[in-house]
């Protein structure tokens, strides 16, 4: 399979040169924030650490973390290393509890971000001949903007279409002739159930590529979407704090997201004790910017569970890369005593027959411990289909997610279309405990 790489300089730089612009630029970015933002400042004067004789990645270590907390305590700007005048954009997340977290980006800023999308939709497949469908929302989530200004940049034809208004998604898909779609994996699901619905073939449609991300999802589920929409799919992640989508994505390969090391310093540590880990560890992913000036970000703890892979890709970049993100500490389950992640429970379910990738996690509380039952909705034929194959099939689901996942589980298998569909992230988990 041929390739075409955005910036091959960059993308496939040797280890070294890609070591010593890290040291530099993390040089320059612990100065530029201990000149400019008062808390950074602040917390080096603490830790007696001096941007100056920064020597290495390792002194980062001296630095304590940041958190979503901090870039709340500060809100809106206090966290901006540049007056209000230098920003070209202001983006926020959607903030469900308590204030949300603003994000700001100079001219430059975008400048980068535009590159590393562009970068990343290259690395899945889009050219400038593309056209492409954006159903993220446009907004202040970074989603749909960080999506369009980089496919802009590769010279794809872009369809700003957003979020929403399924049927409409499929008449422009038809009708305009959209070859990647850009979503967030439940969406896709969604459309490509509505798809079904009205009768379309997509072995008619132009559409060639899914470029996926935003949320948790598993192998098994891009295995579905490639399937229903007869596609390749890859995956891609980014976060609002560090810059939006564009942090790390997929080649061709499918074997994990390239990450964008020369604009960002990326650490794993053991979410419970802080350690470092080695490389190669699963744990939360830390991570450094190293050329925004808007918004400088020292050690932002992203709550994401992920592992670094450093052996080289055979697409040719020298990027490490991170594997599929298997959830957030933040919606990791603990079910008499086991730690869970929706997505583990979602690659069990979508590799039983019978069962639709529709699906949500009660959590509830008896006593001192906490339950988990499965909502599955179950294939249409099979719901009007004897009792007898219904309780087969949930014993099947039950058994394999305890054998699977050591869980003991209740399942309940609900009717077709009766769980709520997302148009963009996907909410798994009702938990009842909260109410
Ligand atoms: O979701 C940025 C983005 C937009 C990424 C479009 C990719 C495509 P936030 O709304 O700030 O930003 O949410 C960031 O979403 O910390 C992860 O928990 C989760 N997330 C993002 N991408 C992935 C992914 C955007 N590919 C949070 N796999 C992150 C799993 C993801 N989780």
């Amino acid at each position: 399979m041929k390739m075409k790489i955005w910036d091959r300089r960059r993308e496939c730089a040797c280890r070294e040169e890609i070591d010593e612009l890290q040291r530099q630029n993390l040089a320059r970015t612990l100065k530029w924030a201990y000149d400019n933002v008062a808390m950074y400042r602040r917390r080096m004067d603490k830790a007696g650490f001096d941007p100056t004789a920064f020597k290495g990645p390792d002194d980062l270590r001296r630095l304590p973390f940041t958190t979503k907390q901090d870039l709340r305590d500060n809100y809106p700007f206090g966290l901006f290393a540049v007056p209000k005048d230098k920003l070209v954009r202001i983006h926020s997340s959607s903030g469900t509890t308590g204030k949300p977290t603003v994000v700001g980006y100079t001219r430059r800023d975008l400048r980068t971000w535009s590159e590393l999308v562009a970068r990343m939709v290259t690395a899945a497949g889009v050219t400038h001949r593309d056209t492409i469908q954006i159903s993220f929302g446009y907004g202040l989530f970074t989603g749909g903007f960080g999506l369009h200004y980089g496919m802009e940049r590769v010279g794809a034809s872009v369809i700003p279409v957003s979020s929403g208004n399924t049927q409409r998604q499929l008449m422009i898909m038809q009708d305009f002739g959209t070859t990647a779609l850009v979503s967030t994996p439940s969406y896709a699901m969604y459309m490509a159930e509505t798809l079904a619905e009205a009768g379309i073939d997509p072995a008619g449609l132009k559409l060639r590529y899914g470029l996926f991300g935003s949320e948790p999802w598993s192998e098994e589920m891009r295995t579905e979407l490639e399937h229903k929409w007869n596609i390749t799919a890859t995956d891609n992640y980014g976060l609002s704090e560090i810059m939006g989508p564009g942090v790390s994505g997929e080649c061709l390969l499918k074997q994990g997201m390239h990450l964008a090391e020369d604009h960002f310093l990326f650490e794993i540590i053991d979410p419970k004790t802080e350690e470092p880990l080695p490389a190669g560890e699963e744990g939360e992913l830390v991570i450094t910017t190293l050329t925004k000036e808007a918004l400088p970000v020292i050690r932002y703890r992203t709550r994401d569970i992920t592992r670094i892979i450093t052996d080289p890709c055979p697409c040719g970049r020298t990027l490490y890369r991170m594997t599929r993100v298997v959830g957030r500490t933040d919606d990791m389950l603990i079910i008499r005593g086991v730690n869970v992640f929706p997505s583990q429970v979602e690659s069990v379910l979508l590799e039983i027959e019978g069962t639709q990738p529709h699906y949500q996690l009660v959590v509830d509380r008896q006593g001192q411990l906490d339950t988990l039952e499965v909502w599955v909705e179950v294939s249409d034929n099979l719901f009007f289909n004897e009792m007898k194959r219904m309780h087969e099939l949930s014993e099947t689901i039950r058994s394999r997610i305890e054998s699977v996942l050591g869980l003991n589980v209740r399942i309940k298998l609900v009717e077709p279309r009766s769980l709520a569909r997302s148009e963009g992230k996907a909410k798994r988990v009702l938990d009842m405990r909260k109410k």
